[in-house]
């Protein structure tokens, strides 16, 4: 086969590669380790996109370059393998999801062999494996259970435990409720966003503009009880330890933005209605605390129960304070509505409880709202204010009310013009706006939201507004009316599902003799776990909110412990579950005692290089960082963060620069190109369409070009008129010359610093100029093809092995393979170009070359031209006008008889 075949050279190296286990990675990691992580696919249907190799290839680059340099390398691959699909394909087909995901986890392993990636496949798992679920569960102990419960399951009972004292004072319910508080895991009745089509509910972060991310649906506002995370704990953490990662700045900001951490102050006003307070004993907004207190580890200070408490970012602006507002669902709504406002209040909190929070705001056209009747006092001017219930104000925001600014507040000014309410400037802006602007703002018609000097502020006038909202925050403290304050736009994280393909909970409702829930949970033991999903003949949801696995067989939903009754839960964990920390399983995939040995985690962790799609910015970045953070307070990891750096790849696009989609009928199917071109080809192009992190069309003209270029590679190696392999009668052992000498370590040096760089395209195209010099060359030092074969080997293994193999089988054995070769390395001392060749125009034309030292100057480049035999009869006798040298590029001589 004297031609370039990969058809028949690909799947020989696969098959050695898997034989030899050539790149399995080392239990423990030598002197330098390189952990390299790519973000494992979801095993679709469809199998594999070429969006996948793309990122792929680019750490299968690095990893294959890294082992020839004597690094530790792990390049673990899996599967992220719950999720709807394969549930919606059983709910059509009947098929059991597992054996569905199976099918196409196979699919998807076959695929990846077939590009030659240098994974370490002893390593593989898949998120749906059994034992894998029994970890993830275990993890949701660790979020569930406090030290507080390990204590109590030593057996020391609730009041010897080492709970503050102020805790136990106030007796044992309290302080249940009060480690209650402090579980990670917890359920909730709050409203969730369920979507009748996919009959789930589904997180915040699964919505966009109003409808599920998947399929677009609609999605609306229901009461249900649900798991929450509590990653709200973990904001300050989760945004600060940004600041250490070497992660692309869009990244970082997405995250600190869904975060949302803002400071300002708490301010109390007074209620003039407190006589009909009195029947609300702890209503308050801050009743139900705010993620914030429970932070901070002692108790959330309760507002007197005849105030309003109000969260605003602009303390300063507390003189401009004209109404108030309450969120629709603040428990303080039925005690301020006075009688004749009654009917008018309870249409607007009903017609309230339908929209979602996005309607409300980013959406709401216009601001809508109503009157209570009733007033509260200005702590800082006395002054009575109306407070209104307005749908603007969000009741998980803050403290569910606000003090209303409309001269500074553009959602305020809005509603005020509306419903006629005064609108009174308390900041001057100054000259940061023009004149007339100016005067309309003072007059409180154009609202004013940035900083400028205090006006009609009392004996604050004059003051600047940062120093202003200092001094206004220490004033509220001292009189007992305020603090300052620290709110996040985080949620907690919705974590149930009502779906059958996912990780069960290891949770038990505890039942009465009558079979009714009494209220109390527990958990199942460690050594009970997994708790694996039932079998189940009908996976259909019932378009109600209970879960699939409510139908299962009573002997799975009904277990006893200790002789006491109890209801599995039957909601099911989301498929972000299982991708928060597969890769600490890869360190350690057999392990039965424990997630991850910590011997072995505290050399591996943490991950070295992730690369994936920037449509994992958020989410999945942002759960795992947080488990991650969980992990390491319980001190199961070493390190506080998982990802060291990350890089995103861009979009391949189809050719025509739109997304490549089944129904566009653009996509490009990798296996075809794998027969067509070979895998080599479908890496190289990949690699060699533009930068990683672009976006860039397919093209398939592209991909014949990368072939093109490696069956010149072949021929630069092997006699392809011969029936056997053989080397081509060019190559030889001859020393190189030092041009020669230059051209390779020039080569070694760019491609070296290109992978380091993550610079593939360039890195290739320094190989296709090594490539195009020698193909002309006569001799070809084995000193310089065979070092180039080597650079080559990351990007197009399965040829770089073939031509290792046959270019060592004459003289030296290059037996085996040479994924693990010294990697070439440049020697600065071949990189001087000693001398440069020059063109020498006479009269605009190319009479003769010159090769001169490079660093000659320009007096010596002429005079060597001159004294070319050509160039001296051309000029002899004649007058030279003009004498021109470009260095480094031409000699110009005009001359006239
Ligand atoms: C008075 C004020 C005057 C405000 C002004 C702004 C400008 P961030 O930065 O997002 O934290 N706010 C507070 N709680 C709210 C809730 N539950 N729903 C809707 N809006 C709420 O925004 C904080 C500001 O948003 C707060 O500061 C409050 O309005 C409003 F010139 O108070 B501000």
């Amino acid at each position: 086969m004297p031609r370039y075949n990969p058809a028949t050279i690909e799947p020989k190296w696969q098959a050695y590669w898997d034989e030899h286990k050539t790149f399995r990675a080392p239990e423990m990691p030598g002197e330098k380790k390189l952990y390299v992580l790519d973000m494992f696919p979801y095993p679709s249907g469809d199998g594999l996109h070429v969006g996948h190799p793309e990122g792929y290839t680019a750490t299968d680059i690095v990893c294959r370059s890294a082992r020839m340099r004597g690094v530790s390398v792990l390049h673990p691959m899996g599967f992220d393998a719950f999720g709807l699909p394969a549930e919606e394909h059983a709910i059509k087909t009947g098929e059991h999801p597992r054996s569905q995901t199976e099918k196409n986890i196979s699919t998807f392993r076959r695929q990846l062999k077939s590009l030659g990636f240098s994974y370490d496949w002893e390593r593989e798992l898949a998120t749906t494996d059994v034992p894998y679920v029994r970890w993830t569960q275990w993890i949701f102990l660790q979020l569930y259970d406090t030290w507080f419960d390990k204590q109590q399951q030593r057996g020391r009972p609730i009041t010897e435990l080492e709970i503050p004292a102020e805790v136990q004072s106030l007796g044992e319910d309290f302080a249940r409720k009060w480690v209650d508080e402090r579980r990670l895991a917890y359920q909730s009745e709050a409203p969730v966003n369920w979507c009748p089509a996919l009959g789930t509910v589904l997180a915040n972060e699964e919505i966009v503009d109003g409808k599920s991310e998947r399929g677009g649906h609609p999605v609306e506002r229901r009461p249900l009880r649900q798991w929450m995370l509590r990653i709200t704990a973990y904001a300050d953490r989760l945004s600060e330890g940004l600041d250490e990662l070497d992660w692309p700045e869009g990244v970082k900001a997405l995250q600190r933005n869904w975060i949302g951490r803002s400071t300002g102050a708490e301010v109390d006003f007074k209620l003039a209605v407190s006589e009909q307070l009195s029947a609300v004993s702890s209503g308050t907004a801050a009743a139900q605390p705010a993620a914030g207190d429970l932070r901070s580890a002692g108790f959330p200070e309760k507002p007197a129960s005849n105030s309003l408490r109000v969260y605003t970012t602009r303390p300063d602006t507390l003189y401009g304070a004209t109404y108030m507002v309450i969120a629709p669902e603040h428990p303080l709504v039925g005690a301020l509505t006075t009688p004749e406002n009654a009917d008018a209040v309870a249409r607007y909190v009903r017609e309230a409880s339908l929209k979602s929070d996005l309607d409300r705001t980013e959406l709401a056209k216009e601001k809508s709202g109503v009157f209570t009747g009733s007033y509260a006092t200005n702590p800082v001017n006395q002054e009575k204010v109306p407070i209104w219930i307005a749908d603007y104000v969000l009741i998980s925001y803050g403290t569910g009310a606000i003090m209303a600014v409309p001269a500074h507040d553009e959602r305020d000014f809005e509603f005020a013009r509306q419903y006629n309410i005064p609108i009174r400037a308390v900041v001057d802006p100054g000259d940061a706006v023009t004149a007339d602007e100016r005067a309309e703002v003072l007059a409180g018609k154009r609202v004013y939201p940035g900083l400028g000097v205090a006006i009609n502020s009392g004996p604050f006038d004059g003051t600047a507004t940062a120093d202003f909202k200092n001094n206004i925050t220490v004033w509220l403290a001292e009189h007992g009316v305020g603090r300052q304050a620290v709110n996040y736009k985080l949620r907690d994280w919705l974590f149930s599902r009502q779906r059958f393909w996912g990780e069960p909970f290891p949770i038990l409702h505890e039942l009465d003799a009558h079979g009714r829930a009494t209220g109390r949970v527990r958990t199942v033991p460690e050594d009970q776990l997994p708790v694996d999903l039932p079998h189940l003949d009908d996976f259909k949801p019932h378009g109600r909110p209970e879960p699939p696995l409510d139908k299962a067989p009573d002997d799975w939903l009904y277990p006893e412990i200790d002789a006491v009754p109890y209801k599995r839960e039957t909601n099911t964990m989301p498929q972000w579950a299982g991708s928060c920390w597969y890769y600490l399983r890869f360190l350690d995939p057999a392990n039965e005692d424990a997630p991850v040995d910590p011997e072995i985690e505290k050399a591996w962790m943490p991950v070295d290089l992730y690369i994936g799609g920037a449509e994992h910015a958020v989410l999945h970045l942002l759960y795992s960082r947080f488990w991650h953070k969980v992990l390491y307070d319980r001190g199961v990891v070493s390190t506080a963060e998982p990802f060291q750096k990350l890089v995103n790849q861009g979009m391949i696009l189809g050719a025509n620069n739109e997304k490549m989609s089944k129904s566009r009928g653009n996509s490009v199917n990798p296996d075809e190109v794998v027969a067509e071109y070979g895998a080599d080809a479908l890496r190289l192009y990949e690699m060699f369409m533009g930068p990683l992190p672009d976006s860039k069309p397919w093209s398939m003209e592209g991909v014949n070009g990368v072939y093109n270029f490696l069956g010149r590679v072949w021929r630069l190696c092997l006699d392809w008129t011969a029936d056997e392999i053989v080397v081509d009668a060019k190559v030889t052992d001859a020393a190189p010359t030092p041009e020669q000498l230059r051209v390779l370590h020039a080569t070694i040096k760019s491609v070296t610093e290109d992978i380091d760089r993550l610079s593939f395209n360039t890195a290739i195209a320094r190989m296709m100029e090594f490539v195009n010099f020698f193909n002309k060359e006569e001799v070809r030092p084995r000193a310089c093809i065979e070092p180039f074969v080597l650079l080559l080997s990351p990007f197009a293994p399965h040829i770089a092995e073939e031509l290792w193999r046959a270019l060592g089988s004459s003289t030296r054995g290059h037996a085996g393979t040479l994924a693990y070769e010294p990697w070439p390395v440049y020697d600065e001392a071949h990189l001087k170009q000693d001398s440069v060749e020059l063109p020498v125009q006479v009269g605009g034309k190319v009479r003769a070359k010159i090769t001169v030292p490079a660093d000659a100057d320009n007096a010596a480049v002429l005079a060597a031209a001159k004294a070319e035999p050509r160039i001296a009869e051309l000029i002899a006798g004649k007058t030279l006008v003009k004498e021109l040298v470009v260095p480094g590029r031409l000699v110009n001589l005009v001359v006239k008889d």
